[in-house]
């Protein structure tokens, strides 16, 4: 098969632009690492191209890509690891840029690999540079109201959801499925650790989303309306329930059906996970049961304001458990699946709804003058030593027993609630 390297000259910019300059330092041509195509990038891939007996013109292209690209495995060091962890970042991964290629760079080309067609080898080779350079990289992700973008971008939001379904971790439990295996195996809610590790959940379930489609973001249910009459921003309304093959999160009352029917076990007990205690079984059935109107529940402002007046020590404890009531009650609002904590995350509507209350933790720390709330020593006040606020969170940990973060892949990843990609917030649209 041809293959059709992106062109890179003088002028261009970006990821493919920093690959070439860590690979031009690698083979001894050294040249500043910032992702525009100079004329001191220029000259050294014409030295480079010289010394490999190449046409030197400057040009990377079909000729110099393939001259450029190194084998780079488990093990491997340096500057091409380097390329290869920015150009996974570019689309899903946070890895550390760090030049050592260990399990996470191993498990995100993994990943990268499944998601693109290509043998799943776990090493960097030509048809995976090819495709680090030629497939799409995410856009910066902003999650917005569901109801307000576009329906292709609500389209391509349940696709990607649909196709985790249908990609397998190493222990046979699709993406999908595993994300009710993590949240029954860890159990924190009702705590200082609720708000922050569901922060991880809905960051390392978008990053997995990403994986399908670089450009889709995890949007939220804004839970002051009612999800059948959403309105759109544009003066109508938008019904996040409808249904058929081309509908978005099936049916509010009784079973979801299409187009979530291959989620389930279309109502059947034999066979699914809760006769089977198997997580790669489908559960029994995707139930909703929907309470008429909107959900009666604090508005945005007043859960803004649980904290007001109190000391900066204290604030944290009021915003969280403001947020954590505001979600229960969202929870048995849709009732069916999602009222229930045991069963929750088997309907994927549960990660609309846990943005939202992300969004809120996240709008609370960006509010303005308030910049601490964005300091991991400080944003969690009085509760800043609490064990749970303390511990690696689980299952990611390896704690659990819950595959790949366990033996045998042992893809165990070590962060506590005060990981800066945990305080950080993601970026929201209101
Ligand atoms: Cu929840």
């Amino acid at each position: 098969m041809a293959q059709n390297w992106p062109i890179q000259r003088i002028g261009s910019r970006g990821e493919n632009v920093r690959t070439i300059q860590y690979l031009l330092r690698h083979h001894g041509f050294p040249v500043g690492v910032d992702r525009i195509f100079g004329p001191r990038t220029q000259e050294a891939v014409r030295r480079f191209q010289r010394d490999r007996g190449l046409g030197v013109d400057g040009i990377v292209g079909n000729q110099t890509w393939p001259a450029l690209i190194v084998l780079v495995a488990s093990g491997s060091r340096g500057d091409p690891v380097r390329a290869v962890q920015r150009q996974l970042n570019a689309r899903t991964s946070s890895l550390a840029v760090d030049g050592r290629f260990g399990p996470q760079t191993a498990l995100a080309v993994r990943q990268f690999q499944q998601a693109n067609g290509l043998l799943v080898d776990g090493i960097v080779g030509r048809d995976t540079w090819f495709a680090l350079a030629t497939a799409p990289t995410a856009g910066p992700t902003i999650r917005r109201n569901i109801a307000k973008v576009s329906q292709a971008e609500r389209d391509k939001l349940r696709n990607a959801i649909l196709e985790l379904d249908r990609r397998t971790y190493p222990d046979g439990v699709s993406f999908w499925d595993k994300q009710d295996q993590i949240h029954q195996a860890t159990h924190v809610h009702g705590g200082p650790a609720f708000i922050p590790w569901h922060r991880e959940l809905v960051n390392r379930y978008e990053a997995l989303l990403k994986l399908i489609d670089p450009t889709v973001a995890l949007h939220y249910w804004d839970w002051q309306t009612d999800p059948r009459t959403s309105p759109d921003g544009a003066g109508g309304t938008v019904n996040l329930f409808s249904t058929g093959p081309n509908g978005f999160m099936g049916s509010a009352s009784g079973r979801a059906g299409p187009p979530l029917d291959g989620l389930d076990n279309g109502g059947s007990f034999p066979g699914s996970r809760d006769d089977t205690g198997n997580p790669a079984d489908p559960p029994r059935e995707i139930r909703r049961n929907v309470d008429q109107g909107a959900p009666q529940l604090d508005s945005d402002a007043a859960i803004m304001a649980a904290d007001d007046g109190l000391p900066e020590a204290e604030q944290w404890r009021a915003i969280r458990e403001a947020i954590e009531d505001a979600h229960n009650t969202a929870h048995g609002y849709i009732g069916g699946t999602i009222g229930s904590a045991h069963s929750s995350f088997e309907d994927p509507f549960v990660f609309l709804l846990h943005a939202n209350v992300d969004r809120l933790w996240a709008k609370w720390q960006r509010e303005p003058g308030q910049e601490w709330r964005l300091d991991p020593a400080r944003v969690y006040g009085d509760e800043g030593t609490d064990p749970r606020i303390l511990e690696n969170m689980q299952p990611w940990a390896g704690g659990t027993g819950t595959r790949p973060w366990a033996p045998p892949e042992n893809q165990q990843q070590s962060k506590n609630c005060k990981h800066p990609t945990i305080v950080e917030p993601p970026r929201y649209e209101d």
